[in-house]
């Protein structure tokens, strides 16, 4: 049985279902399905055989004297102690444990064999399947039928819950053993709701009955809940009461024996429920959440191809660099220094501007002026990058319904936004690039002048000079004078220089910049645009195994099909 074992099959539903889990909101239904998914292999291996009917009970509710009742002999021990039962004792005809004790079967446990019956230690280490050989039943034992002991499915050991649970899911048949003084307990009800509602074949026993009473309420509990099961009532072991535990006994392995009978026909119809319950998870629970996943993914990487885009196609109008009128005035005198400073008479012109630099220093001194760490091309470049941080922000504003959007995309990291914080960083970031274009840009303007502009400008650098000199001879180098002239005349003469500099040149020049400008804002966006599309990219990426999910379960469902066929 165990080399037809469809392991391609089981292999590539595994790795669909581990695709999932980067869901967070699958996560729960993704755990569901593989332990089902773990049953089906389980019950790929052994298909009918053996069939599995697990007595399941809170704790000390008689289930291990049930066991060994039917046993005819204590294998499984039973006791005052609780929880007693810690680890599930199968119970079986020689041949059938033979088959239980290859491995493969229940491959999560480790298989001991207890030819005269268990002893528990106090800490009896989990996952272990006791399998003990049943040699003289009281009764006609159905020759495939494995019986198992299990613990307390309300236990104080959360091991012992589990292993109840495991077992209750993989068997074929279940008798649920609740005890008088306890069954109003809600591990029972719970249980009954989560465990036994899936139409697999299930037997109440109600234990050491001694009121009437108590069995009738029991009775209208379960119809009040839904449960339609036959219910065994299994009366106190007193003298007088050994007739009827015999009775019970008999009605208990009758029940069983009419179950053998069935055979494969029980093991079949389980094994397609179990695969049809599976099917119903991956059809109803996980692809939808898969494709709604993928889709909310595809739809941000479309708003944010499409914001992109949008800012990179029309950055003329929500991007423009307008400067202030403030800004665009300082701007034009930095820039008159800064040309004033790199014409190509720059040497002989500096030796004869000696006096007047003299007196502009000195005025500025007196004046608090200084002209500051950087130089011209600094405050050229820190007036342009001013302007544009306001702009930008600006721009970010006026985008405020996109960024809405954006913001309601699935998982943004860091770094991930399009907040104007986050804008204003880059933007930072970019300026240094912008701040060395424009000392560049600002140095070579003087060169591109036309002949007579640049005649112009050098006649005026002249008349100043000669002006200052001028004075400075007919007041026969008097100090004050110096500083006199030179407070005076300076603002005129960079004025004259502005203008002459300026007009079409500067407008240029302004141009230019606000397009360059408009570049680096242009390539943020890309940038962030793109951080943003490999994001989303990646996580689409990390789900299209997800993709899998609906021919792996294709898969699977015919081989099911053809196994119980
Ligand atoms: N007199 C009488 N005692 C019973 C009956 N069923 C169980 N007991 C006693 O009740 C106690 C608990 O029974 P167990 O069979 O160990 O109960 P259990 O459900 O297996 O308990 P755990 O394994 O701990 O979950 C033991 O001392 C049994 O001898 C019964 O029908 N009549
Ligand atoms: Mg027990």
């Amino acid at each position: 049985m165990t080399e037809s074992f469809p392991a391609t099959v089981f292999g590539r539903m595994r790795s669909a279902l581990a695709g999932l889990r980067a869901l967070p909101e699958a996560r729960d239904p993704v755990e569901e399905a593989e332990r089902s998914l773990a049953l089906l292999a389980d019950r790929f291996r052994h298909p009918h055989f053996p069939w599995l009917a697990a007595v399941c009970g809170p704790t000390g509710a008689g289930k291990s004297h049930l066991v060994n009742y039917l046993a005819g002999a204590p294998v499984s021990p039973s006791s005052y102690r609780r929880p007693s039962t810690a680890a599930p004792v199968i119970l079986g005809p020689a041949g059938v444990l033979e088959a239980l004790g290859t491995g493969d079967f229940m491959p999560k446990y480790q298989p001991l064999g207890a030819a005269g019956g268990v002893v528990f230690e106090d800490h009896s280490p989990a996952d272990r399947l006791y399998l003990v050989p049943v040699s003289r039943p009281p009764w006609a034992w159905p020759p495939d039928l494995a019986l198992v002991d299990t613990p307390d499915f309300d236990s104080v050991r959360l091991e012992n819950q589990a292993q109840a649970l495991d077992m209750a899911r993989r068997a074929d048949a279940l008798i649920l053993v609740a005890h008088q003084a306890k069954y109003a307990d809600q591990s029972t009800w719970d249980f009954l709701a989560a465990e036994a509602s899936d139409g697999r074949p299930l037997l109440l026993v109600l234990n050491r009955l001694s009121a009437e009473a108590a069995a009738d309420d029991f009775r209208a509990r379960l119809k009040a809940s839904g449960v339609e099961a036959p219910v065994l009532t299994w009366p106190e072991e007193t003298a007088e009461g050994r007739a009827a535990v015999a009775a019970a006994r008999r009605e208990l392995s009758a029940w069983l024996e009419t179950l053998g009978r069935e055979g494969r026909a029980l093991t079949a119809g389980n094994g397609r429920e179990l695969a049809a319950g599976l099917g119903r998870l991956v059809g109803e629970r996980l692809l939808p959440l898969w494709r709604a996943r993928e889709e909310s993914l595809r739809a941000a990487l479309a708003a944010v191809r499409q914001l992109t885009g949008q800012w990179l196609a029309e950055p003329r109008d929500k991007v423009s660099l307008n400067l202030p009128g403030e800004t665009r005035a300082s701007l034009l005198k930095s820039l008159g220094e800064v040309v004033s400073r790199s014409d190509l008479w720059a040497g002989p012109r500096r030796w004869l501007a000696l006096p007047f630099d003299l007196l502009r220093e000195g005025w500025d001194r007196l004046a608090g002026r200084g002209q500051g760490a950087g130089g011209p091309e600094k405050k050229l470049a820190d007036n342009l990058n001013e302007a544009g941080r306001e702009a930008l922000v600006g721009a970010v504003r006026s985008q405020a319904r996109a960024l809405a959007e954006l913001a309601g995309l699935p998982s943004p990291q860091a770094g991930l936004d399009f907040s104007p914080g986050e804008i204003r960083k880059l933007h930072d970031e970019l300026s240094a690039r912008l701040d060395q274009w424009l000392a560049e840009e600002s140095g070579s303007l003087l060169a591109g002048l036309p002949l007579g502009q640049k005649a112009a400008f050098y006649l005026v650098q002249f008349m100043h000079l000669g002006l200052v000199l001028g004075a400075q001879i007919q007041t026969g180098g008097l100090p004050g004078t110096e500083i006199l002239l030179g407070g005076a005349l300076g603002p005129v003469i960079s004025k004259l220089t502005g203008v002459f500099i300026s007009r079409e040149n500067l407008a240029a020049f302004e141009a230019r910049a606000a397009r360059r400008h408009r570049e680096e804002l242009a390539e943020i966006f890309r940038r962030q645009g793109r951080r943003y599309e490999d994001y989303l990219k990646h996580e689409l990426e990390g789900l299209s195994s997800g993709r899998e999910l609906e021919p792996a379960w294709r898969a699977l469902e015919k081989e099911a099909e053809r196994l119980w066929a």
